[in-house]
């Protein structure tokens, strides 16, 4: 079998280049070890960039983002008992961050490329890849009905998350990982309750960190920091609510309450692969690097990575390697951006355990700094929104 280009994974990575190639005249194969259903009700993240928002209408892929989405043009800050707001319309001249859950964004890319006759294989197994210091790589898999396949193609994208093949199937030495784990992890809810805010809040307490977010105006997502290694089965609905109200607690504001439908424990990570290509192999998103949650970076810097991917690409199979030579020097400048505001906001808010007093005191100084001073507030408001913008 043949296509242009293999790719592993149908995440938004994996879904959204395939898109953006055939927009480009270019044929693919998206290969996903899971099935259909599961892709799409996978919780994962819920906030995008200003300019992943224009890259999808760009792309014809925001009839629902637009209509459903809900732009929110700031955060709040909490902390030591007072609540501060941060106007990013006023601080980046304009520009603003939408609430889509990334359950919403892989249907809506699983139907579109289903509409276009784009080929997608779910439930596969058994993916390998192959010669991939040749001009014909190999990708091979069992499909759903056990039916062996090799494609030979003339390059494979890495769409398949921290946890995929391809990264491993870079020869040992060639690569350079940095990483970090953090003392905490992330547990998070989603509830049948309209938000209590307008906007989401990052609030720092001495407990721990929490965040309200919102999936849609009758859907919360909540989160709350806990140790790393806490199990799920040690937070009934009870204790989550009871720990929320006391973290988010503000004279003359409630936290209202309402039944929990999704609950699971995250741990933290920053961790950066490079260089993000090998041969014909190009990895893209989760599959070359993570983030903590609090920048909300993970699902951004997937979509930034694709859309230099499909332009490199699209010169490399027109004969012009040299965009494709780029393709991990340009991403990995993002990637570092986002990986600095993602371990600051995670260090700035999240409480350390045993941590000496020194450092609280410093991470008050710093949040009182970026709600006071407008050029510490534009900072972060140009980090969060997106930087460098990607449109
Ligand atoms: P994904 O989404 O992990 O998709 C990879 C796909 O590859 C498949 N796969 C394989 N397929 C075939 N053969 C194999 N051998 C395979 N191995 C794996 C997997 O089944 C999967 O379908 O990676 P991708 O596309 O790079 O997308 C990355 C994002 O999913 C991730 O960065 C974000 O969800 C991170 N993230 C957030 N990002 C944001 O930008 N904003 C947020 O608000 C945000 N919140 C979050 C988050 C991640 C979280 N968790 C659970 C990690 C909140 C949470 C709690
Ligand atoms: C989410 O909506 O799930 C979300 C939003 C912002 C974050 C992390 C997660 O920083």
């Amino acid at each position: 079998m043949r296509t242009q280009v293999g790719i592993v994974g149908a995440g938004p990575a994996g879904l959204l280049l395939s898109h953006l190639l055939a927009l480009r005249g270019i044929d693919s194969l998206v290969v996903e070890d899971r099935s259909r259903a599961y892709c799409e009700a996978r919780q994962r993240a819920g906030l995008l960039e200003d300019g992943t928002v224009k890259l999808l209408r760009e792309a014809d892929l925001a009839q629902r983002l637009d209509a459903e989405g809900l732009e929110h043009g700031g955060i709040y800050l909490q902390f030591a008992g007072e609540r501060h707001h941060l106007d990013f319309r006023d601080l980046t001249g304009g520009r603003t961050v939408t609430i889509y859950a990334q359950t919403e964004i892989v249907k809506d890319l699983i139907t579109r490329r289903l509409a276009d006759g784009g080929a997608l294989e779910f439930e596969i197994s058994g993916t390998a890849v192959a010669g991939l210091d040749t001009d014909r790589p190999v990708l091979s898999y069992t499909t759903a009905g056990g039916e062996r396949r090799e494609v030979v193609c003339d390059a494979i994208a890495g769409c398949d998350g921290f946890h995929g093949i391809c990264r491993p199937s870079i020869p040992p030495g060639l690569l350079t990982v940095r990483d970090r784990d953090y003392p905490y992890a992330w547990l998070g809810i989603t509830a049948d309750v309209p938000p209590s805010t307008d906007e989401l809040i990052y609030n720092r307490h001495p407990d721990g960190f929490a965040l309200h977010t919102m999936r849609t105006p009758q859907v919360s997502r909540l989160y709350l920091q806990v140790p790393p290694d806490d199990r799920i089965e040690a937070w009934p609905d009870e204790r989550i609510w009871a720990a929320l109200q006391r973290r988010f607690a503000l004279p003359g504001w409630e936290l209202k309450e309402g039944p929990i439908f999704d609950k699971a424990i995250t741990p933290m990570r920053s961790f950066v692969s490079s260089p993000m290509r090998y041969g014909r192999l190009f990895l893209a998103g989760d599959a070359a690097h993570i983030v903590p949650p609090t920048g909300a970076k993970g699902l951004n810097l997937a979509m930034a990575d694709v859309s230099v991917l499909a332009d490199a690409l699209e010169a490399l199979l027109r004969g012009d390697g040299r965009p494709a030579d780029r393709y991990s020097d340009t991403c990995l400048r993002r990637v570092w951006r986002a990986t600095h505001f993602s371990w600051w906001m995670t260090t700035m808010l999240h409480v350390t355990p045993a941590a000496d007093p020194m450092t609280e005191e410093l991470q008050l100084s710093q949040l009182r700094y970026v709600t006071s001073s407008r050029a510490a507030a534009t900072s972060l408001a140009e980090n969060y929104t997106g930087y460098p913008p990607l449109r």
